[in-house]
């Protein structure tokens, strides 16, 4: 009864503050954030972990939580259903999402089915969103080098203008996208990772590709796996090749990891999922938030979660 307790104090100190460092922003099981700042508030889409049976991640809607600070979250629910991609096998499930604003507009791509990742637009960043091609914008069965399993899509935006989607499994895969963002340019490429660390054998990549830019530099950051230790490497074109730099966040009790990081007012910031909320585990997961800061020579220094 004390230990029982002594948890319902700590849950309730947890809620007291949903958003701070290391804490869940949501009470509910969310996971996969995809964290924007769109029009003066930040926008972060995520898989939903609640409605999963508990043995697999079998939810078929995406969640949307919106926030002012990054501490205080507003859970603006359920805003998209696989039903959105009428091409959609009906047992598909979805999966990490990620978000682009671009001439006005706002795009999802969403993986779907493990095997097609669909993309749909709106006006509004909350939606609603409506399928942007009819089609799915990268599948398996009908696009070269799309991999084992096209899912975890996440878009870069370049300074010069030119879009880039990641995503895959065990092996990362990029591709230009053409400047209406729903049609890919050019071929699918295996994105080249160098110098992992010959003493690790678990230091490869897994999934959970991510790719932002600082002072002119590509930083390509992923899960190595299950479980997933988050680590990145950088280089000075897009497309790599890729120099393995470290650990941004290492293993944490849970079958997944996937992060993303997001810059606001020079102030950098990590997304990614745990299992802290009372209940949680592989399936039922919460996604948590750290200040993310760098070495003066640009390498990134390790995050260590805040403990409640
Ligand atoms: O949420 C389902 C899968 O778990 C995602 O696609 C992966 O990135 C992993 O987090």
């Amino acid at each position: 009864l004390a230990r029982a307790a002594c948890a319902a104090i700590v849950v309730g100190m947890m809620m007291a503050t949903p958003g701070s460092a290391g804490q869940p922003i949501s009470p509910r099981f969310n996971a996969d954030p995809s964290p924007h700042y769109f029009k003066g508030r930040y926008y972060l889409y995520a898989t939903n972990d609640q409605d999963n049976s508990g043995t697999y991640w079998d939810s078929t809607d995406w969640r949307l939580f919106t926030s002012k600070d990054l501490v205080h979250w507003k859970d603006a629910g359920s805003f998209l259903s696989v039903s959105v991609f009428a091409w959609a096998r009906p047992d598909a499930k979805a999966w990490a999402p990620e978000a682009a604003h671009r001439n006005g507009k706002y795009y999802y791509y969403a993986p779907v089915g493990g095997d097609k990742i669909g993309v749909a637009v709106s006006n509004a960043p909350e939606g609603p969103f409506v399928d942007a091609r009819g089609d799915a914008l990268i599948d398996k069965a009908r696009d070269g080098n799309a991999g084992a399993e096209p899912i975890d899509p996440a878009v870069l935006i370049d300074d010069d203008g030119q879009a880039y989607l990641l995503f895959g499994t065990r092996v990362p895969k990029i591709v230009k996208l053409k400047s209406d963002m729903i049609h890919t340019e050019g071929p699918i490429l295996d994105l080249i990772v160098t110098g992992f660390p010959s003493d690790d054998p678990k230091k490869a990549y897994g999934e959970a590709p991510f790719l932002h830019k600082r002072n002119g530099l590509y930083y390509f950051s992923f899960s190595t796996g299950w479980p997933g230790q988050i680590v990145y490497a950088t280089a000075k074109s897009p497309m790599g090749p890729y120099a393995y730099r470290g650990v941004i966040l290492d293993y944490l009790p849970i079958s997944t990891n996937h992060q993303a990081i997001i810059e606001r007012k020079g102030r950098s910031w990590l997304f990614y999922h745990d299992n802290l909320l009372p209940g949680g585990g592989d399936h039922k997961r919460s996604i948590a938030i750290e200040p993310l800061t760098y070495n003066p020579d640009g390498t990134i220094r390790q995050v260590y979660p805040t403990k409640p």
